[in-house]
């Protein structure tokens, strides 16, 4: 049945209809049905569609601009609900989080910064095209436990290299871990550049906060 609603959430983005979105979104909270699944399942399903036509040029950036508008109504409604689900009340650390400078893709970071937020971390979310220095600023500023990169962008994901090198200089590491993500990073791009953690999605994105900031 679940299968249904995922299925007409996928094609709302791919439609790009915010308001059938939110729609499917009140739907879903209605039916209990989790925020975190309701995204991947259906929102996000319907977003890689849009993001492989537009990438063979099938489709073009209005598309793109109007797939990325419907998903932000949807998650507008499933984020209260994701806060309000994870109602951790220990603060397990504070994290200073962004999307790189020059990348304004900002439907992943927050998806993260929601989660840590929801899992009891204090969170402080610099936006997108975050300057390297902010970054660093930011974290020196709060006494940052973590600060998280996001780059959806091949020319951007150099920037995150480049605030690692920041951080450094200004005697921030080790004491502040780096965790890196967005979907061109991998694994191996993470180790390269000398960031601590990296996770693919927001769930994992949890897991490795909480095991960097344990020590
Ligand atoms: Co853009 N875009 N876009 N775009 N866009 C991609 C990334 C692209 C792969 C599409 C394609 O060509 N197939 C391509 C990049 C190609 C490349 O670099 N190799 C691309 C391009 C080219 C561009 C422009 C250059 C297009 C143009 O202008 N000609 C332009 C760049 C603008 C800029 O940033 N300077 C552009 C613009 C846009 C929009 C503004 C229209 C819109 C973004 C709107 C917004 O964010 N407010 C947009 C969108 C929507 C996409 C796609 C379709 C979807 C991105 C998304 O939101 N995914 C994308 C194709 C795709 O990825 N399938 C594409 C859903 C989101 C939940 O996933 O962000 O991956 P994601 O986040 C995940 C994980 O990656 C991870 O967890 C998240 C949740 O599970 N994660 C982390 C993310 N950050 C993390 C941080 C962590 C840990 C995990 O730790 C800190």
């Amino acid at each position: 049945m679940n299968e249904d609603l995922f299925q007409a959430m996928a094609q709302s983005i791919i439609e790009g209809e915010a308001e059938e979105a939110e729609r499917l979104a009140h739907l879903a909270i209605e039916q209990n049905i989790e925020p975190v699944e309701a995204i991947n399942k259906g929102y996000v399903v319907g977003l890689d569609e849009v993001g492989e036509q537009f990438g063979c040029g099938d489709m073009f950036l209005p598309d793109l601009v109007q797939a990325a508008e419907a998903m932000k109504a949807a998650v507008a409604v499933l984020e209260p609900e994701m806060a309000r689900r994870g109602s951790s009340r220990q603060i397990l650390g504070r994290v200073v989080i962004g999307t790189v400078e020059g990348d304004i893709h900002d439907i992943g970071k927050t998806l993260v910064a929601t989660m840590l937020s929801a899992s009891g971390f204090e969170v402080y979310d610099l936006g997108v095209n975050v300057a390297v220095q902010k970054f660093v600023d930011k974290a020196a500023e709060v006494g940052a436990d973590l600060v998280g990169l996001s780059a959806l962008l091949t020319t951007t994901m150099v920037k995150q290299r480049k605030i690692i090198q920041s951080l450094t200089e200004a005697g921030l590491r080790p004491k502040v871990k780096v965790m890196v993500g967005g979907a061109p990073v991998t694994r191996s791009w993470a180790d390269e550049i000398g960031a601590d953690g990296f996770s693919e999605d927001a769930m994992g994105a949890v897991a490795v906060a909480k095991q960097l900031v344990a020590g």
